[in-house]
């Protein structure tokens, strides 16, 4: 079958692009089932959907769509709908809330979790049967005769996930991508930076982290089959700069271990990488630090999320302690790692003096890069529940589910949203504008290259702009720093 797999363009994420991992394990099952594959990605291609799509002839379009991307993925179906696709949507907007999408009528099916078998088997059935066996497709939901959508059982998560084929890294337009942390400087900005995954989920439960896809398992792939892709995207695929983009690479921390020492070994080690989304703070030591550095890493991110114990441990839920927080940074500067954190302002049951001690924390740790975010409540998670009972979220707007824009977002409690966004502001004006940091950024290429908008970022992100909440700030992008 011809089957164009397509990501929509986020406007709010702007300045980082990397490719839509979902899809390209989706198009790789595909492929070796012999199946024809094009991808779109919004975010890097020259024209516009529609007349990408009479150019083609595709049988289906899949889509995918995280919840502030869910608008621009109806759009996509709506187009291929037109032009006589079948359509079907998926990812992690479409597994907490499947339903919402099955009332467009120009939405044939939505994939619920992990998709790669269920997407083949829907293929097949179309294919060898014309559709007649839907209701047997685990994680389908479809319609029936009488046009009623019908939710099949879910999908089982397969704990053995080395079966499914490297993603198809290949079908991407990679030269189109940024670096990984374009906006950060220290790698390489003209990279061909790949991103891999070496497990899948994290079995923490974070107040503010949805994660419908994976819930709360975390699988892993074998140290074998990880190290067979980064050498196909370091011999075969060119990679000049890797990035591991799991949720908790380093859960298990002997495989991490052995995973860094096989980098070495099989000499993999001279192409940089980073972990984009960070590593949990416990799980490590300083030996896996000293490791990862022998093994090409140049930068670790973590999240800190706050500097308040009480917010760590009873509101967000953390399983971190701010002294396994200074652990880790000691310990990864100690190996000669760059450092990385992310905090979060405007958690419930935040006042000022949690937020101080948030900015205290982050000047303490102070590392290379501080990414400043404030709370946003993801529908699935358990803050969203809470503040459904108990507060009050601005706007249901699936287009303001964004973190990084500098608006609060809700109010609960004693929780004063506008002193949220204060905070946000006085964290990145007290952590950045220190003589040695203006130095830094001073002599840095970057801030002269792209000086308009890094004025434009300086201006958003050290001073307050009187606005109602609520109400999206057109514009926003995501951190400068991260
Ligand atoms: C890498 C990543 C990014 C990257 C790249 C995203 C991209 N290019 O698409 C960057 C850094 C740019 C990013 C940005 C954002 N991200 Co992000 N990101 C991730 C991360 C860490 C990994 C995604 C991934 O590759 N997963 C691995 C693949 C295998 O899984 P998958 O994508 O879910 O795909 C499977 C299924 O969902 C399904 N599927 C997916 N698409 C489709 C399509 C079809 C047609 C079908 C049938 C099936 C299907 O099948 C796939 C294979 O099994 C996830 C966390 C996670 N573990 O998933 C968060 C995550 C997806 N991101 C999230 C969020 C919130 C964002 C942002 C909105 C943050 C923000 N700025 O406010 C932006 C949105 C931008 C965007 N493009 O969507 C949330 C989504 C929550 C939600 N309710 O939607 C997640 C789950 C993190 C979290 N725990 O909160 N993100």
């Amino acid at each position: 079958m011809r089957v164009l797999l397509a990501n929509p363009e986020s406007k709010v994420w702007s300045s980082r692009k990397q490719i839509p991992l979902g899809l390209g394990y989706l198009a790789a099952v595909l492929r070796d089932n012999g199946h024809d594959i094009t991808i779109f990605d919004a975010a890097v291609e020259d024209e516009p959907f529609g007349q990408f799509l009479d150019r083609h002839d595709f049988q289906m379009v899949g889509v995918t769509a995280t919840t502030p991307l869910i608008y621009e993925a109806w759009k996509m179906a709506e187009a291929a709908k037109q032009r006589g696709a079948i359509t079907i949507l998926g990812g992690a907007h479409l597994t907490i809330m499947p339903m919402e999408s099955m009332e467009k009528p120009f939405v044939d099916f939505v994939a619920v979790g992990e998709a790669e078998d269920t997407l083949l088997e829907l293929v097949t059935d179309i294919e060898t049967t014309g559709g007649t066996n839907y209701g047997a497709i685990a994680g389908l939901v479809w319609r029936d005769g009488s046009g009623t959508a019908i939710m099949n059982r879910p999908r089982v998560l397969d704990n053995k996930i080395d079966r499914f084929p490297y993603p198809a890294h290949d079908l991407f337009k990679i030269d189109r991508y940024t670096n990984l942390q374009p906006l950060t400087d220290g790698l390489d900005p003209h990279a061909r930076s790949f991103i891999i995954m070496t497990s899948r989920g994290c079995p923490y439960k974070c107040n503010f982290c949805s994660k419908p896809v994976t819930g709360d398992t975390w699988r892993m792939r074998s140290v074998d089959d990880v190290i067979g892709e980064w050498r196909w995207l370091v011999h075969d695929l060119k990679a000049t700069e890797i990035g591991v983009t799991d949720d908790i690479w380093n859960m298990d921390l002997t495989r991490a271990k052995e995973l860094c020492r096989r980098l070495i070994e099989e000499g993999l080690n001279t192409v940089p990488w980073v972990t984009v989304h960070g590593m949990k703070v416990n799980h490590t030591d300083l030996e896996l630090f000293q490791l990862m550095k022998a093994a090409g890493c140049k930068r670790v991110g973590f999240g800190v999320e706050s500097g308040d114990e009480y917010i760590l441990k009873k509101v967000i839920r953390k399983s971190q302690t701010l002294d396994m927080v200074r652990e880790a940074f000691k310990n990864a500067r100690a190996a000669g790692l760059q450092t990385m954190g992310f905090f979060i302002f405007g958690m419930p049951e935040e006042t000022a003096e949690t937020m101080d001690k948030t900015i205290e924390f982050a000047l303490e740790l102070d590392p290379e890069l501080a990414n400043f975010m404030i709370a946003a409540p993801f529908p699935g998670t358990r803050m969203y529940d809470l503040l459904e009972k108990h507060g009050n979220i601005f706007s249901h707007d699936w287009q303001d589910f964004a973190i990084h824009d500098q608006k609060a977002r809700f109010q609960i409690g004693d929780l004063d949203p506008q002193l949220v966004e204060q905070k946000w502001h006085e964290a990145y004006r007290r952590f950045y504008l220190r003589p040695n940091r203006l130095a830094q950024r001073l002599m840095s290429k970057d801030t002269w290259i792209n000086a308009p908008e890094r004025l434009n970022d300086a201006r958003r992100m050290f001073f307050s702009k009187k606005k109602a909440h609520g109400v999206p700030a057109l514009g926003a992008k995501e951190g400068a720093y991260q």
